[in-house]
């Protein structure tokens, strides 16, 4: 790539020497080099080379309010100037964390009031696994220590938050899964569900947690964990059968629920949880990522009534971090909340600009190269296929990844799971932008399609 701000060069080399970056292959970025990023407003990116780029992707799934927000910048510095660090753990606290756990008790479900903060969503997943294991101990029964996960969830990359997920290729690598997690498939009609209906699908992948708690005992199980709507996975939304059937059958074991928001809270399917979008009722629900729209890192836990009051019980709970509640990141969050609710951020997805997406990204259907086009509120995943009828994939060609360079190179970041092509834009995409963001995407698959003729 032909260079016109020598800098890009220079910050390529750095990477090159000295960086180490996530889920990457280390080799190959050095001979590449990174796209650098430099400065972003609203929905939109710049690189280091002044190309404008549409960020389909929310950062990673995050950046709720959008860029460039400078009440968050205030916030933080403020907070720096006034109490930029104290922790919470030998009997202190500060206002920050104490008026952010006041706000997320009002905007989560009923009877969920008490917040565990912890850096990040991998961090919050861990700490659930540690609660839900104490809990049951302090119960009585500490042999319910298995949590039950599903394949092709992403739960983080912490040793606790890999385990949970099912990804194979992140178990490969450190002997992962941890004992005690065990994962049953998961509600993925358009690759799994062969010639059964989207409906009995559900229901099949649904009965499969009953089938599970059955073969382990009930009396082995602690909790069973999964994202409204699977995100890394792939935008997975599941059939309509599957979440009430679940609902039944969480209801008839004495097992806990526990919601991983860490994508759909916080607006995305425009409701404040995916949990309120499908009716659920968890036990806990791990948050991060639009909690501080990705200004700054924060997650945690928020964890129901009943369950706090077992928890009381229990004396000390010898788990946390460093950084669990850090006044600066609590002090971001609460402004984010506060743009979030002031200006009816969520309100006008739900209204507006989800139900524009989603009739616009339909539209993508008659493409040769789509197989399904599937969304909820402001996320959305668009199924590449060599036969629209069977579903058939193109085979060896990485045809995901051959879309993913074209929209790179024409100003959008539409991301590649496999041939599933993602996004999930900031919340305050306007109508304007939605078009642009088809517009851009269509061109990309005939891109995609005349590059696999040619
Ligand atoms: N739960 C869910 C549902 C997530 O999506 C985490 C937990 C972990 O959060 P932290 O803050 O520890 O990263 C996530 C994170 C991707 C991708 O490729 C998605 C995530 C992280 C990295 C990459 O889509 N989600």
């Amino acid at each position: 790539m032909t260079s016109k701000n020598p800098q890009t060069r220079e910050w390529q080399t750095l990477s090159r020497e000295h960086h180490l970056a996530p889920f990457s292959d280390f080799k190959q970025l050095k001979e590449k080099g990174p796209r650098i990023i430099t400065n972003a407003k609203g929905v939109y990116l710049w690189d280091s080379e002044g190309n404008k780029i549409l960020d389909g992707m929310a950062g990673l799934w995050c950046v709720a309010i959008g860029y460039g927000r400078d009440e968050l910048a205030d916030a933080a510095s403020k907070q720096m100037r006034e109490l930029p660090y104290y922790n919470l753990f030998f009997q202190t606290a500060h206002p920050p964390v104490l008026e952010l756990a006041k706000a997320i008790s009002d905007i989560a479900p009923e009877g969920m009031n008490h917040v565990f903060f912890t850096g990040s969503g991998s961090e919050g997943n861990d700490t659930m696994l540690r609660m839900v294991r104490h809990y049951w101990a302090i119960k009585g029964q500490p042999k319910k220590k298995v949590i039950i996960s599903r394949k092709n969830g992403y739960h983080g990359s912490t040793v606790a938050g890999a385990s949970l997920g099912g990804m194979t290729y992140m178990h490969e690598q450190g002997d992962l899964p941890i004992p005690g997690i065990v994962h049953i498939p998961q509600p993925y009609w358009f690759g799994e569900g062969g010639d059964m209906s989207p409906e009995e699908f559900g229901i099949w992948a649904a009965n499969q947690l009953e089938e599970k708690i059955l073969e382990l005992g009930v009396d082995t199980v602690g909790a069973f964990i999964a994202e409204p709507i699977q995100g890394a996975g792939g935008v997975i939304i599941p059939p309509d059968s599957y979440w009430p059937r679940i609902k039944e059958i969480l209801a008839k074991y004495d097992i806990l629920f526990v919601a991983d928001e860490v994508i759909c809270g916080f607006g995305r399917t425009g409701e404040w949880f995916g949990s309120d979008f499908y009716g659920l009722k968890p036990d806990m629900m791990t948050i991060a990522k639009g909690l501080t729209s990705g200004y700054i890192p924060m997650g945690g836990l928020i964890v129901r009534d009943e369950v706090v009051e077992v928890l009381n019980e229990g004396g000390d709970f010898n788990h946390g971090f460093t950084y669990s509640g850090h006044p600066v990141a609590a002090a971001v969050a609460l402004e984010n909340i506060r743009i979030l609710r002031e200006e009816k951020i969520i309100e006008r997805v739900r209204a507006e600009t989800a139900p524009y997406l989603q009739k616009r990204l339909r539209e993508l259907n008659d493409h040769p190269l789509v197989g399904e086009v599937r969304g909820v509120g402001l996320l959305g995943a668009i199924e590449l296929v060599q036969d629209k009828a069977t579903r058939a994939r193109y085979v060896g060609k990485g045809v995901g990844m051959i879309c993913r360079q074209f929209c790179f190179d024409n100003g959008l970041i539409m991301r590649a799971v496999g041939d599933t092509m993602i996004i999930a834009p900031p919340l305050v995409i306007t109508k304007t932008e939605i078009d642009e963001l088809v517009t851009k995407a269509r061109k990309c698959l005939d891109l995609t399609l005349s590059a696999l003729q040619s």
